[in-house]
């Protein structure tokens, strides 16, 4: 650790995956904070149970290594006919390698699914790390349907796969601020921008009996 600093205005993109670093700017320009790449940290295993501790295990890794405040995103795609799958182990479903091989396998592991059971949803919790291991954690969720076939070439991962409750087109038909207002990150960041709207939101203290 190099040193401690709670001070929010420079924080560390705590991810690898280059259409999270971009959503993730996008959506954190109005707090006017520097955001900084992870550069050589190295990410640890995601090997926890949930995505509130997949995303505080990689903020906090980064904040440490750091000194500085980190942000993760832990997400996934939870697929109703599916029982949930693929969920928290969304980046490797299958073990395939790429976001392609990803929903091909997708839809193969749906092709016997019926219509009515195509419905999932995408779920994104975000978690700001303190260096002095202070956590603030924020969740958004996404309804909609996995369709036969992809459409749209925005985004990224099973955005073209994943046709958004009440708008009839797939995510990666929409254009960024669109799918900031809509998506599961968009809203966890959402939450994350109201916390912080007039500077850092106050800790809770727990009292001493
Ligand atoms: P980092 O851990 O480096 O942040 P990752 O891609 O490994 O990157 P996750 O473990 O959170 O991130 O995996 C989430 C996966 O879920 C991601 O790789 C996509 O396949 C999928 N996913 C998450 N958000 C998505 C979105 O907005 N659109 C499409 N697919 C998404």
């Amino acid at each position: 650790m190099v040193g401690v600093n709670n001070d929010v205005r420079r924080v560390v993109l705590a991810t690898s995956n280059q259409g999270k670093i971009r959503e993730l700017t996008e959506a954190l320009a109005p707090l006017g904070w520097e955001l900084l790449p992870m550069q050589d940290v190295t990410l640890p295993p995601e090997d926890a149970a949930t995505y509130e501790e997949n995303a505080a295990l990689k903020a906090c890794t980064v904040s440490l290594a750091t000194g500085l405040p980190a942000i993760a995103d832990d997400s996934g795609l939870e697929v109703t006919a599916l029982r949930g799958e693929p969920g928290i182990y969304s980046a490797r479903f299958g073990d395939r390698k790429n976001d392609t091989e990803r929903n091909v396998y997708l839809l193969e592991r749906l092709r016997d699914a019926k219509a009515t059971d195509r419905s999932a949803k995408f779920v994104s919790v975000v978690v700001l790390a303190y260096p002095d291991g202070h956590l603030e954690t924020y969740r958004g969720e996404v309804t909609g349907r996995i369709l036969e076939g992809p459409r749209g070439e925005q985004g990224f991962g099973y955005d073209p796969l994943f046709e958004v409750d009440g708008l009839g087109r797939t995510m990666a038909e929409l254009d960024v601020p669109t799918k900031r207002s809509v998506s599961h990150r968009g809203r966890a960041l959402a939450a994350l921008r109201d916390a912080h709207r007039d500077g850092p939101p106050e800790r809770e203290t727990s009292k001493l009996e």
